[in-house]
């Protein structure tokens, strides 16, 4: 019987050596190898790891390991996205300070993700949360300060009457304080912006290059940069109703054809007129404030009912100035967005047509749809929005929309009244955070300097360790001494900023400081010009568009400034699908956990009680419906290659996969199969590294199995399809095993050279069962860095081949014969063909064509 493989004993046996000989760190740049630069999203140390991420750095893993084996210099890092509200929470709720928290949990997961055996380079690991990371984040802030990304700019934030606090948007929920209940307000504060905007239209045309992302996720970015061509243009105010500031009314439109169906013109309830309005009308004043209280996000008013107030100001039509629009307040119009301000087209416009019906103004068509009779247009069921020519429109009358747009922009230009300008709906990035647990801004504030930036010498500015959290509010703003400094300028008595940086700038440029570590600046320039971009880049879709675009944006801006030379930071994105599993409640209603249950076939009983318990639907893994699974539990029972083995198997990368009990033990029983194969060699053989050359037979057979399968593997590997590997190595392992009743001197040399592949094959998936079984061959050093195997081209070619053979250019039968058979043997094979020599009754061969490997075709001609 054969030795059960033992993963408690061998697994930290088989990491311990890989430790020892240090060999995952990348090294130094090689410029005589090629470069594979593989990262998976950075974590987030909330306190033990979870399934997700097991099978998101066992894909990386993969990616890694089988790189490395096939010769390039792999770089595969990991670290800690340490910054976060939960540290805080954390700390208000336990009284841990939220560095003891965020490192104690850095401690707990950093031990499990090495417990999993990732070929990872932990030399480079870092932490955000520490100022040896966000010191060079602060000199880069400064940077982008100096050449114009960032600047300062009053924006609207959560704000909770109660706790006197900034809430964040997660923290907003259904209008109130997530802790206090209150009514949310909107206000005004002072913000750090970074200028993403500057790069929009570069961040849209590069998407068309970056083939190696999913095209969902260019789709998404695409849409969020939201790139539109338009109209500035200015209304004047009629003079009877003069505007309370100066200037016209600003408008933004894409659709300048349909201008002469314009009814009314729509301002935000926070546009300055509807400010300046609200001083002396308290009506108008309560209006805005419960169309703000309702939410002003484009999400909130979506789904909201329209409503308006009418300013009684009324502004001139641009094109006819015998004509005068309302100028209405409309809860639909974004401040933040164009200019804030709209001109309404109900009858070819959803938003502006309900708005229109509900406050009986005017509708009046001006595209008219193909064939239809002008004169019996009717809008009673909702506007038209389809193609169509433009009339009742003046010098527009006749033209197509297209042509339209150009004549009105055209006039407006002419006119002096506005331009055509291109839009985006990217915002600038708002980084102000009111938070303690995140990287200081540097940043002075002087009464009579404004904000200074903090001298470079005097960096980093670091968190004050001796904060409470007794108290609503930012820590940092509470601290008695901390923002208490001279202004760095003048030298009189100033503050520090006390807002932080969103922690989505952390994760921004990460990538970066992998490559290399120096001391006394942000990024190692000939380490970056190596390594960037990253060449896979694996992880969740849920950030598909901020972190990536930040990202993106920073790389942007870093290249601007000198800290690395590449504009788009990942060359090829993979987005992984979830870990879920069923879900079970009991009777009372109450989630309950997957070993809180007994199933049986199709029935759960809850354990506890005895009681039936319900099998509810498979859903992604959460805390809150106690459907998760513990990953160190698994580790523990199956050890970690059946934990990575089992997340990639049986379903495509990108796709969920569902956990399962009885799949975790499918893959156990495989791993042990795989074990019993080299388990099963006689001592003597030669090497892993052995080729068996001059079997014939069976033993030939086997051979082409284990090259096949490489091919198959490698390309399999290269193409994320790790389920498919994984199912290649069920068929390979299959054959060796019913091989092994053969004894014979050739099937026992091409056993020893398939598994010998199997070991370096296998390695990436599950590495340390690989590495005892290379071992257990004898081989030398470790199968980690073995030479990834080549196929041989002469193995991987069908055995047998089929050539139709044509007798005077029609198919009349066929020849099942090996690949590469010679020319002299088809000829007379050919002519033997019975069904063939049938056609040859009464005439001879005039001329026989043979192509080997394709055709043969037999020329007759009358006897
Ligand atoms: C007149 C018009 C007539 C419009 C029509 C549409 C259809 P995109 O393509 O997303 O750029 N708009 C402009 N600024 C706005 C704001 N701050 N809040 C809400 N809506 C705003 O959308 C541009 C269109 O959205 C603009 O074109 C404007 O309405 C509206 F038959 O102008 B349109
Ligand atoms: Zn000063």
């Amino acid at each position: 019987m054969a030795a059960r493989y033992n993963h408690r004993e061998t697994e930290p046996r088989q990491r311990a050596r890989w430790d020892a000989a240090k060999l995952f760190e990348a090294g130094p740049p090689d410029p005589s190898r090629a470069k594979c630069y593989v990262l998976e999203m950075f974590p987030y140390p909330s306190g033990r790891i979870h399934i997700g991420h097991v099978r998101n750095y066992a894909m990386g893993d993969v990616i890694a390991r089988r790189r490395r084996a096939a010769g390039d210099q792999v770089l595969h890092p990991m670290g800690w996205d340490a910054f976060g509200l939960p540290a805080e929470n954390a700390a208000r709720e336990r009284g841990a300070h939220p560095g003891t928290w965020t490192r104690q949990n850095i401690d707990a997961m950093r031990a499990q993700l090495q417990q999993l055996g990732f070929a990872i380079d932990w030399s480079r690991e870092f932490a955000t949360c520490e100022p040896s990371y966000y010191r060079h984040q602060q000199k880069m802030f400064l940077d982008f300060l100096k050449a114009g990304l960032v600047y300062r700019k009053k924006s609207k934030v959560n704000w909770d009457p109660v706790e006197n606090t900034v809430l964040a948007n997660e923290q907003v929920v259904d209008g109130r304080g997530w802790r206090s209940g209150a009514l949310v307000e909107q206000r005004y504060l002072e913000q750090w912006m970074f200028q993403i905007t500057r790069y929009g239209e570069e961040l849209i045309a590069a998407l068309d290059d970056l083939t190696g992302w999913p095209e969902k996720v260019r789709i998404m970015q695409h849409n969020w940069i939201g790139r539109s061509e338009g109209l500035r243009f200015r209304f004047q105010f009629d003079s009877t109703t003069p505007s309370p500031i100066g200037g016209g009314l600003e408008v933004y439109t894409t659709r300048p054809d349909t201008l002469f169906g314009a009814s009314f013109a729509g301002i935000s309830v926070d546009h300055p007129i509807a400010l300046a309005l609200a001083e002396a009308n308290p009506a108008l004043a309560e209006f805005c404030e419960s169309c703000r209280r309702a939410g002003t996000s484009e999400e909130a008013i979506e789904t909201q009912e329209k409503r308006g107030f009418d300013t009684g100001l009324r502004v001139i039509h641009p094109f006819d100035a015998s004509q005068t629009l309302p100028v209405w307040i409309a809860n639909f119009v974004l401040m933040d967005y164009g200019t804030g301000a709209i001109f309404a087209c109900p009858a070819h416009d959803q938003r502006d047509y309900e708005f229109a019906t509900k406050y009986n103004l005017p509708i009046k068509p001006v595209i008219l749809p193909e064939g239809a009779d002008p004169s019996a247009v009717t809008l009673e069921n909702g506007p038209y929005l389809g193609q169509g020519n433009v009339f009742n429109s003046d010098f527009l009358d006749g033209m197509t929309s297209e042509d339209a747009k150009s004549a009105a922009m055209d006039r407006m230009e002419a006119l002096g009244a506005g331009e055509r300008t291109v839009n985006f709906r990217l915002r600038d990035w708002g980084v102000s955070r009111q938070r303690y647990w995140g990287c200081p801004i540097p940043i002075i504030h002087c009464k009579t300097c404004g904000p200074v930036g903090v001298p470079e010498d005097q960096l980093p500015v670091t968190l004050p360790e001796d904060v409470t959290f007794d108290k609503p509010g930012n820590p940092l703003d509470h601290h008695p001494s901390w923002k208490h400094v001279d202004c760095p300028k003048c030298g009189a008595p100033a503050v520090r900023e006390t807002d932080t940086l969103d922690t989505f700038v952390d994760s921004s440029w990460y990538w970066a400081r992998f490559c290399g570590q120096p001391q006394d600046r942000p990024t190692d320039l000939a380490a970056v010009s190596h390594w960037l971009p990253v060449d896979h880049y694996i992880g969740g879709v849920e950030h598909a568009v901020l972190h990536l675009l930040y990202s993106r944006f920073f790389a942007r801006a870093m290249k601007a400034v000198g800290h690395q030379p590449t504009s788009e930071p990942f060359s090829r994105l993979f987005t992984q699908g979830m870990v879920t599993h069923a879900t079970y409640k009991s009777q009372a209603g109450h989630w309950l956990s997957p070993d809180e249950v007994e199933i049986t076939g199709t029935t759960a009983v809850e354990i506890a009680t005895g009681k039936p318990a319900v099998i509810g639907p498979i859903e992604k893994m959460s805390k809150s419906k106690r459907n998760t699974v513990d990953p160190e539990d698994i580790i523990d029972t199956y050890g970690a290659d059946v934990a990575r083995l089992f997340v990639l198997s049986d379903s495509p990368p990108e796709r969920d996969v569902e956990w399962s009990e009885s799949g975790v033990e499918g893959s156990w029983r495989f791993v042990q199969k795989i074990w019993a194969a080299f388990d099963a060699l006689p001592e003597g053989v030669p090497g892993p590294m052995h080729v068996a050359t001059g079997v014939s037979g069976a033993a030939l057979e086997l051979r082409r199995a284990g090259h096949k399968a490489i091919a198959a593997i490698s390309l399999a590997i290269d193409s994320y399809r790790f389920n498919s590997a994984i199912a290649q190595f069920h068929e390979l392992v299959g054959h060796i095993r019913r091989s092994e009743s053969d004894d014979s001197a050739d099937m026992l040399s091409a056993r020893v050279e398939v598994l010998g592949v199997l070991a370096r094959v296998l390695q990436p998936f599950t590495p340390h069962l690989a590495e005892e079984a290379w071992l257990r061959m004898g081989g030398e050093g470790f199968v980690a860095t073995a030479p990834w195997p080549e196929a041989d081209q002469s193995l991987l070619a069908e055995a047998t081949i089929m050539l139709p053979v044509q007798v005077d250019g029609k198919k009349r039968g066929e020849l099942h014969v090996a690949k590469g058979t010679s020319k002299e043997e088809l000829e007379s094979l050919a002519l033997a063909l019975p069904e063939a020599t049938h056609f040859l009754a009464g005439r001879t061969v005039a001329k026989l064509i043979v192509v080997p490997d394709r055709i043969i075709n037999i020329v007759t001609r009358a006897a």
